[in-house]
């Protein structure tokens, strides 16, 4: 393979913590009752994980929406975190003990990129940070062996600050940093954009959580954009996704707002390959797609 550094696959990976309830890990405190409302999208990531055993990666790269930083774009940076990280909003379906490592090496030079660019950044140095449910959600869902290591990105504020165009703006910046960075280290990377489809959810939970006839899309407007999104990619269309991402956050609700499947596309440099949908299914009411793009496939396909 001629590319040394390079992003090996990218990756739409949602983090709803009720995927990690409904499989309890032994990691999560509460215990599910298996009832069934997630199947769809739990089928979809075995089926996501099935494809990546067959792609050969060194590091976890996740942009996450629930570490939201109001200043600029923060990196991990701190070899090893371990702690208990708890969903502040489902306390009663994740209570995870994590332990993970961190590519610091990597985590800088992406800070330096990004910083070179004209971002505001920085190093998170905290040993005693307690790293969000969005992150390890995803790491989990994509690599339940969490033996690889990761680095973090954090969420800053410009979409809600300023407007859904800018904030795109900066993921662009954000993503083609990160896309430097990898190749510079030569690492390979599996990129994870860790956020949900259609957003608006429902305000209360059935007496078990995961009871399947709760669960179903907020309403039909919610689903046809994501529809349209997910028709999209498996298209090849990524620019046009990027170019209609501010109207689908805004008219959507969609969880796109906090930039992580923005800056996935911009670190890809816009694939026109097709993706691949391995599930879509709704959690509390939100539309979630486990969508990937296998790059090292489409180069060796044309021989690069
Ligand atoms: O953070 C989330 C989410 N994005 C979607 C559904 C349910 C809970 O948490
Ligand atoms: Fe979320």
């Amino acid at each position: 393979m001629s590319h040394p550094g390079r992003i090996v696959a990218g990756v739409l990976s949602p983090h709803p913590p009720h995927l990690i309830y409904a499989s309890n890990p032994e990691q999560n405190e509460p215990r599910s009752s298996q009832a069934g409302a997630w199947n769809g999208l739990l089928d979809g990531y075995e089926k996501l994980r099935a494809e990546l055993a067959s792609v050969d990666y060194d590091v976890l790269i996740v942009h996450t929406p629930h570490w939201k930083t109001h200043t600029g774009h923060h990196f991990l940076g701190v070899p090893h975190f371990e702690g208990k990280s708890v969903d502040p909003v489902f306390p009663n379906l994740f209570r995870y003990n994590f332990r993970l490592d961190v590519d610091v090496e990597l985590s800088e030079a992406i800070h330096d990129e990004a910083e070179a660019a004209g971002l505001s950044t920085r190093m998170m140095r905290n040993p005693e940070f307690r790293v969000d449910y969005g992150t390890i959600t995803s790491c989990h869902l994509v690599h339940p062996a969490l033996n690889k290591p990761v680095v973090a990105i954090s969420s800053a504020r410009t979409a809600f600050d300023y407007s859904n165009a800018a904030g795109d703006q900066e993921m662009l910046a954000l993503g083609q940093a990160t896309r430097r960075a990898i190749a510079a280290t030569g690492r390979r990377a599996l990129c994870l954009a860790s956020n949900s489809l259609s957003h608006r959810h429902f305000t209360e939970e059935p007496e078990d959580p995961e009871d399947p006839a709760f669960e179903h899309a907020y309403n039909a407007n919610q689903t046809a954009w994501d529809r349209h999104i997910l028709a999209l990619m498996r298209a090849g269309e990524s620019r046009r996704i990027f170019d209609e991402m501010p109207d689908y956050t805004e008219q959507c609700v969609a969880e796109t707002k906090d930039g992580c499947l923005s800056w996935l596309l911009a670190a890809m440099d816009f694939p026109t390959m097709a993706a691949k949908l391995h599930g879509y299914g709704t959690v509390i009411g939100t539309g979630n797609a486990v969508v990937s793009w296998n790059l090292d496939a489409a180069r060796e396909e044309v021989g690069v």
